[in-house]
C-alpha cells in the first residue's frame, strides 16, 4: 500500500477523532508576528515557558528541522451537560471533567504513525498535543479545521470549538487541504461581552486577566489585583457556553474516557472545601486537574470562599 493523505485522514477517523486535515510545514510569518508583539505586551503573565520558546513556536523547522507535513486533529469532548447539571456551584471547565485529554489523544496520534510507519518504515515524525512549541490553533487552521474566533479558540462548523487539538508532524510531502480561510464570527462579540474579567478583545487574550490562566498557570498565592474567579476552580468555559456554533452545533463526543467524573458531578460545595488530599489524589487519577496539585485546588476554593 503506498502512503497517501487520504488513507492517513481516513485512518485517524478510524481511530475516533472528530476532524483531521493535512498542512505544508511551511513559515508562518504573520501569526509568529503576533505571536511576539502578544509576548512583548505581557499577554503571557507569567507563563514564561511561551516566551523561552517562542522561536520554535514562530517557526515550525526550529521546532523540527526536517517537518514537512502537518497532520491536524481534533477530539470532540462535549458530553451534553453543563455547568447547571453539576451539584457545586465551585465549577470545573468541562474539559477536565474526564480524563486527561493529552494522553487520551497522544495514544491515538501514536497509533497512528506506528500505522503510517507499517505502510512507510523510514517515515520520521512527532506526536504533539498542547505541550510542544508550536501553534496549535494556526496549523489547525491551516489544515482547514476551522477558524480562530473572537475567543481566541478554533471552531469547527461540526462541532464547534468543544474540541481539543493534537498533531503529527512527518518529515514526507502528502497533499495538502486547502486552509480554512473564512472567518464565521461575523459581527457577533458575545464571548467578548460575556467574559467577565474582559480578558478579551477582537481575537486576542491577556492571559493575566483570564480566570482558565488565574486558576490553572498562575503559581503562588493570589494578588489583590487578580480578578474574582467567578466560581470557577479549575478553568473556564463561559466564552465558549455563550457562542452560537457551540449552541447550534454541539454534538456529543463518543469518547467516553470525556464522561464527568461522579464526584465531579455530585460533590456539594461542602465537600469540595472539606476535600483531603487522599481524595485528591483518588477523584483526580489520570486527569488534568492535577497539573494544579492539591494545594492550587484549595488556592483556588479558598479564593472563591472569599
Ligand atoms: C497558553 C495556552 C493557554 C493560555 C492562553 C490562551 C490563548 N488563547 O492563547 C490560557 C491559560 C489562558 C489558556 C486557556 C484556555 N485554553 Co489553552 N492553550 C494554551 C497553549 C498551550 C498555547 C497557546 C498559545 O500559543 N497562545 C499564544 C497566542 C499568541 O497564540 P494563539 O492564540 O495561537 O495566537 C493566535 C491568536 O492570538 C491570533 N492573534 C493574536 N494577535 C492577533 C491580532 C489580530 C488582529 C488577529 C486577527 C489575531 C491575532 O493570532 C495568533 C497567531 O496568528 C495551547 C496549546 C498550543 N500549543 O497551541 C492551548 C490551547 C489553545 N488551549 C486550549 C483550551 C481547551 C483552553 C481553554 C478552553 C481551557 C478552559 N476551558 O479553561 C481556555 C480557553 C481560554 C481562551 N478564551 O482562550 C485548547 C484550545 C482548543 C481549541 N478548540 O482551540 C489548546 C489548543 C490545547 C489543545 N491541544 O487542545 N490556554
Ligand atoms: S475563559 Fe473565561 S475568563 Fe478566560 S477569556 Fe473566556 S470567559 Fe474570559
Ligand atoms: S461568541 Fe461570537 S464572536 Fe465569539 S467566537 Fe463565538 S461566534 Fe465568534
Amino acid at each position: 500500500m503506498k502512503l497517501n493523505s487520504i488513507k492517513i485522514k481516513q485512518k485517524a477517523i478510524d481511530l475516533g477523532f472528530d476532524a483531521v486535515g493535512i498542512s505544508k510545514a511551511e513559515p508562518t510569518l504573520k501569526e509568529k508576528e503576533r505571536l511576539y508583539s502578544w509576548i512583548s505586551e505581557n499577554k503571557n503573565g507569567s507563563m514564561h515557558w511561551i516566551e523561552h520558546r517562542k522561536e520554535e513556536r514562530g517557526d515550525i523547522h526550529k521546532y523540527y528541522a526536517d517537518a514537512k507535513s502537518i497532520i491536524s486533529v481534533a477530539l470532540n469532548y462535549y458530553t451534553g451537560m453543563n455547568q447547571k447539571n453539576l451539584a457545586s456551584n465551585y465549577k470545573f471547565s468541562s474539559y477536565a471533567w474526564g480524563d486527561d485529554y493529552h494522553q487520551v489523544l497522544k495514544k491515538k496520534l501514536f497509533t497512528l504513525f506506528n500505522w503510517i510507519k507499517t505502510i512507510k518504515k523510514d517515515v520520521n515524525g512527532i506526536v504533539c498535543t498542547d505541550t510542544s512549541p508550536l501553534m496549535e490553533k494556526v496549523w489547525a487552521q491551516k489544515s482547514g479545521l476551522g477558524w480562530i474566533g473572537k475567543h481566541t479558540n478554533l471552531i469547527t462548523k461540526e462541532f464547534g470549538s468543544w474540541v481539543f487539538l493534537g498533531e503529527l508532524i512527518l518529515d514526507v510531502n502528502l497533499e495538502y487541504d486547502l486552509s480554512f480561510q473564512e472567518d464565521l464570527c461575523g459581527t457577533c462579540a458575545a464571548c467578548i461581552d460575556a467574559c467577565p474579567t474582559k480578558a478579551l478583545d477582537d481575537y486576542q487574550i491577556d492571559s493575566k486577566e483570564c480566570i482558565s490562566y488565574l486558576n490553572i498557570e498562575k503559581r503562588g498565592d493570589f494578588s489583590e489585583q487578580d480578578n474574582s474567579l467567578n466560581g470557577w476552580i479549575y478553568g473556564c468555559d463561559i466564552c465558549q457556553e455563550v457562542c452560537p456554533w457551540n449552541i447550534k452545533f454541539s454534538k456529543l463526543s463518543d469518547e467516553v474516557s470525556f464522561m464527568v467524573r461522579d464526584e465531579i458531578k455530585n460533590y456539594s460545595d461542602k465537600d469540595w472545601e472539606k476535600l483531603s488530599e487522599f481524595e485528591y489524589k483518588k477523584i483526580f487519577k489520570n486527569s488534568a486537574v492535577k497539573r494544579v496539585k492539591y494545594t492550587g485546588l484549595k488556592r483556588n476554593i479558598t479564593k472563591n470562599k472569599s
